[in-house]
């Protein structure tokens, strides 16, 4: 059993009150204006920008530091095409028969449909997987904890930081996703999560008109 080595938290910063207040209004401004694009454009993106993503997303909480996340990220125009030829037939099988009145009707005010131009227009897709075991550097296969939190997390800090540096991002869930396991090549242990669709929004990029809760509606203390 491997033991517990400590170091002093070198890395914390404390900020002075009014410096508090300051970014958090400003981190909650900056945040406000990230909107879930559609429309991307095929501008290139350096790779070095999603690395240094990808490398922010892997800083994320998880269960017993086992990391159960993997991302495949794909530019190759040949694979891209043949997750949205995919990724379209589950969706054309969604929205006319399997989706419920009730998630249709839900989905509508955002303008969703199976066409999905966006799978090869963006010069990035990160399909983002959960492990359910982990290789440990002895060789041993160990059971992950947590997965689904850990890589919904990791997740929402990869959107975060694409966001900040100036990306657009789109959570994209076809249903079912097991394709992607046989598409990219990463064996059944591992579950898709989502893919995320990452590059400059189009020039007429347009977005749905949605509100977001307020403050009393999502929380509430007590
Ligand atoms: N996967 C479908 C439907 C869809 C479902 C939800 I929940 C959304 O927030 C958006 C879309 C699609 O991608 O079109």
């Amino acid at each position: 059993m491997q033991k517990a080595v400590f170091k002093p938290l070198d890395t914390y910063i404390e900020y002075p009150l009014g410096e508090m207040k300051e970014r958090a209004v400003n981190f909650r401004k900056q945040m406000q204006r990230r909107r879930t694009v559609r429309h991307f454009s095929d501008r290139p993106v350096p790779r070095e920008i999603i690395e240094e993503c990808l490398l922010t997303a892997g800083t994320a909480p998880n269960g017993a530091n086992l990391q159960p996340w993997q991302f495949v990220v794909v530019s190759d125009p040949n694979v891209k095409r043949t997750i949205r030829t995919t990724a379209e037939e589950e969706e054309k099988e969604f929205y006319h028969r399997r989706a419920p009145q009730e998630w249709l009707e839900a989905l509508a005010p955002l303008g969703t449909d199976e066409h999905k131009p966006f799978l090869e227009t963006a010069p990035y897709l990160i399909a983002i997987f959960g492990k359910n075991h982990s290789e440990l550097p002895d060789g041993r296969n160990v059971k992950n904890y947590y997965v689904n939190e850990s890589v919904g997390i990791a997740t929402g800090m990869l959107i975060t930081a694409i966001h900040n540096v100036g990306l657009a991002s789109l959570t994209h869930t076809p249903s079912p996703m097991g394709f992607l396991n046989e598409i990219l090549n990463v064996p059944p242990d591992s579950k898709p999560f989502l893919l995320l669709v990452v590059g400059y929004p189009a020039e007429n990029a347009e977005v749905p008109v949605i509100e977001k809760k307020s403050l009393d509606e999502i929380a509430k203390f007590i």
